[in-house]
């Protein structure tokens, strides 16, 4: 039944008491079916057919739907604080599993499904991954909002719709080649288009300023070259609690005027041009990487989704407030994912003074009370910086403003400092030398009242390091946030027999509260227990076995330990410290050492970025190392590699579950967190890994005796670096100097010439900042220590157990609480219990 009632807007009507939709069998069968033949037009039903997906996703939709409406009702009525996630990225791999499980209708669509003779799993299977984000960045802004829909958080995603996400990896001859990632080519079920709410975003032109007939001078910024950018909305469900909240994507389209104005100065084809650069703007994701900074596309994103979020709010605030601004900083918080939307500090003060009246003081502290940074990187060379030259001819009034708060922070540091004219320079937001540029994480750090890191010692080591000064000026700015994962689809949706077995022997509460796993302890030497743990294990290794078999043609053994390490190429990361056990392993076994080793399968996965050389030769490495061993019979089933090709957040959800061993090796202080170690250890996988990141804190919640830990710590490091001489570590070390010699004498090139100098010689650089040959000899002992405590099945059944449930902390439930508590502030959605 459905009744009209007028709304405050006058000619407004809202619909109220829409009939809920059936959330059993039958009815999501009918409307499956009705959306395939009536919407799609399809009139037979075929199996491995993106039709019948599309229906589901439909029929799916239409139940998030109702209750997005009801989260956005009851939101405006409670006009409650919000806070804004601000990300050019946000990886979210595939939707539909994730929406079943979070509406509680995954076993009424299997036996819908079931009807037509149809499995859901293959169904899953036709989703195309929302790749819009690179890696541990863009997942952690989807597994937040996650997190905030279960905990009823008024949070709303910023992003960007990319026409092309993040690229597919294809591999020839051992080298990655990239090819566009077209997602959106059969339609994109999920999104709505919100034509209504689309935001003008001005690029290039100048500044002027009027001076009215009361003496009020007026900036303005004309002669600009506009964009339009235009919302589509993603429904974030939360776990069974009839939250829905938004992840708005905006899209880059000319504006007519625009169009128009060339068409009338005669030229239809620089009209249409015009087009296309507006375009262009949202097209493609940017693959990180040193070689992108700079590129002035990626300003112009930036620009664009800073602009066009912001706009959006305060045309809300101003549609329901009028005018009145000063209740705004207690109702907003705009959380910044990276500097990568940090011009919203520059943009927000515009808008508040060029656009809503108000004067500097009065948009400062607005501004400052409503920006807060997330920092997530520690390598110097990573932190972006843009030359000033671009702003002026891009974004003239937003340099301007720039150029204002930097000489007003200037002189608070000249106040704190006072005579000390060196550390101006150092803290200035604009760098001089050799160009003029603007550090944007000062910028960040300046217009936000919150600074944090993603880990404990991330947060410590930004305090004493990169932001030494900052943090000696702002104590009380800096904080820490732990990085999580979203146990929903991390063990929930990914690891089905896992989460029985959990829920069979604890309950099911974990899902929503993941400190309850600490109860699997007392069960972790319980022979019947092990069993079962293991059985799901071995389950999934058949299972990860098979993807493995299709996706390269290699067969896997899947009773061998699985060694695992999936994410970037990086040299930080050092997968080449990896592939040097590997090589180990391969000669101690021709050399007939290898007899107490058990089977071990190696798993190497990740991108590199288009432009990276070094990474990309790091995997034609991988790749000739695997093409040796797989194939030499003297091998005898001991050891594989493998390398995952085209590695993506749906092959992780296959991965994690069937690891044993999650590498996590990068050289201490490099790696700001990590989330894949929280994903593997929550898995059952146990962790071999340095005193980096968020091991650390895994570590120290697992236990010293259920980690493999090696490697030099970050305090060890200088001293090391001081006189480093890899020559020296390969020399004194027999099978490292084996190692380096099959390398060298050319045995994984034997065809191809010179093709690994580059990666082989950066072992023995003695300014090699990744350290690898330094941490080689901890590590194959740790890797030693670990085969063979796997060859002790009970002792490692123990500590896999243990690992999951010592893997409550890494729930990002608990971030997002830490986030809530110490820097938004909000109330939550009144919910339902799941
Ligand atoms: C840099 C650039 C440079 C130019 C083009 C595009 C682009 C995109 C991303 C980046 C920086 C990425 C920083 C990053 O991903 N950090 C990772 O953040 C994770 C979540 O906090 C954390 O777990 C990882 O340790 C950290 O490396």
């Amino acid at each position: 039944m459905i009744v009209r009632s007028e709304t405050d807007n006058p000619g407004d009507m809202e619909l109220l008491n829409l009939p809920l939709l059936g959330m059993d069998s039958e009815a999501i069968l009918a409307d499956t079916i009705h959306y395939h033949s009536r919407m799609l037009g399809r009139r037979t039903i075929r199996r491995q057919e993106h039709f019948l997906y599309q229906a589901l996703v439909h029929a799916t939709r239409d139940r998030l739907m109702e209750r997005w409406i009801e989260t956005g009702n009851r939101l405006e009525s409670s006009n409650g604080k919000r806070a804004c996630y601000l990300s050019l990225e946000f990886l979210m791999g595939r939707l539909l599993r994730n929406a079943l499980l979070n509406l509680d209708v995954t076993e009424a669509a299997d036996q819908a499904l079931e009807r037509l003779g149809i499995e859901l799993e293959d169904i899953h299977e036709q989703e195309h991954d929302a790749g819009l984000g690179n890696g541990g960045l863009g997942r952690l802004a989807a597994c937040f909002l996650d997190s905030c829909a279960t905990l009823g958080l008024p949070v709303r995603g910023y992003g960007i719709r990319y026409g092309y996400g993040m690229f597919r990896q294809r591999l020839e001859n051992g080298r990655q080649m990239e090819e566009p990632d077209a997602w959106l080519r059969e339609g994109y079920p999920w999104e709505i288009e919100r034509i209504e709410r689309a935001r003008t975003i001005k690029f290039g032109g100048h500044v002027i300023r009027i001076t009215d007939s009361m003496g009020h001078t007026h900036t303005d910024w004309v002669d600009t070259r506009d964009v339009l950018a235009i919302p589509f909305d993603l429904p974030i469900p939360g776990y069974q609690n009839d939250v829905v909240n938004t992840l708005r994507l905006w899209s880059a389209a000319a504006t007519d005027e625009f169009d128009l104005e060339e068409f009338n100065a005669g030229s239809y084809g620089d009209a249409v041009a015009a087009k296309n650069e507006a375009e262009n703007i949202t097209m493609v994701l940017y693959p990180n990487a040193e070689t992108e900074n700079g590129r002035e596309l990626r300003l112009k994103q930036q620009y664009f989704l800073a602009s066009a979020s912001l706009q959006d709010i305060l045309h809300d605030w101003v549609s329901l407030n009028g005018p009145d601004f000063s209740e705004f900083a207690d109702k907003h918080c705009f959380q910044l994912n990276d500097t990568h939307p940090a011009v919203a500090v520059p943009e927000l003060m515009r808008l508040l003074m060029d656009e809503y009246g108000h004067n500097w003081n009065e948009a400062w502290s607005i501004t400052t009370s409503t920006m807060a940074y997330t920092n997530h990187t520690l390598l110097p060379e990573a932190l972006e910086t843009w030359p000033v030259a671009m702003f002026e001819t891009l974004l003239p009034r937003v340099l301007e403003i720039i150029f204002e708060i930097n000489a007003r922070f200037l002189s608070e540091v000249s106040h704190h400092w006072p005579g000390d004219l060196d550390i101006l320079g150092r803290m200035s937001i604009i760098q001089e030398t050799p160009e003029k540029m603007i550090r944007m994480a000062y910028l960040a750090i300046v217009g936000s009242f919150s600074v944090n890191g993603v880990a404990e010692l991330h947060s410590r080591l930004l305090q004493q390091g990169l932001f030494k000064n900052f943090a000696t000026l702002w104590p009380d700015k800096f904080n820490n946030k732990t990085n999580g994962v979203t146990q929903r689809r991390w063990l929930a949706a990914c690891n089905p027999c896992l989460a029985r077995l959990i829920t069979r022997h604890i309950g099911s509460d974990w899902v929503t509260d993941l400190d309850l796993l600490e109860k699997l302890k007392p069960l972790a030497d319980r022979a019947d227990f092990q069993q079962e743990w293991s059985a799901v294990k071995q389950g999934n290794k058949d299972r990860l076995a098979a993807n493995i078999e299709e996706k390269t043609g290699i067969v896997v053994d899947s009773a061998s330990i699985f060694d695992v390490q999936v994410k970037r190429i990086h040299e930080y990361k050092r997968q080449l410290l990896n592939v040097l056990h590997a090589v180990h392993l391969y000669d101690r076994i021709q050399r007939g050492d290898g007899e107490d080793l058990p089977p071990r399968t190696i798993i190497i996965g990740g991108k590199a970025a288009p432009g990276y050389e070094m990474a990309k030769n790091i995997i034609k490495l991988i790749n000739n190392v695997a093409a040796v061993i797989n194939t030499d019979p003297s091998m005898n089933a001991r050891l594989q590699l493998v390398f995952y090709p085209d590695y993506n957040v749906s092959g992780m959800e296959l991965i994690c579950p069937a690891a044993d061993l999650s590498e996590q090796i990068s050289t201490a202080g490099k790696e700001a967190s990590g989330t894949g170690n929280m994903k593997f250890m929550m898995n059952g996988a146990v962790t071999i890994g340095t005193l980096d990141g968020a091991n650390v804190e895994i570590l120290e919640a697992v236990g010293e005796d259920n980690f493999f830990l090696f490697g030099l710590s970050v305090e060890e490091i200088p001293a090391m670096l001081q006189d480093y001489d890899p020559q020296s570590i390969i020399d004194a070390d027999e099978d490292f100097s084996r190692v380096m010699r099959l390398l060298e004498n050319g045995h994984f090139n034997r065809f191809e010439p010179h093709v690994l100098d580059d990666v082989i010689r950066a072992i023995r650089n003695p300014d090699d900042p990744w350290m690898t040959a330094a941490d080689f000899r901890s590590f194959i002992d740790a890797q030693e220590f670990a085969g063979r405590a796997y060859q002790d099945q009970q002792r490692w059944l123990r500590m896999s157990i243990l690992n999951t449930a010592s893997s409550g902390r890494f729930s990002t439930d608990r971030t997002m609480r830490d986030y809530n508590n110490d820097i938004w502030q909000l109330e939550t959605i009144p919910i339902k219990s799941p």
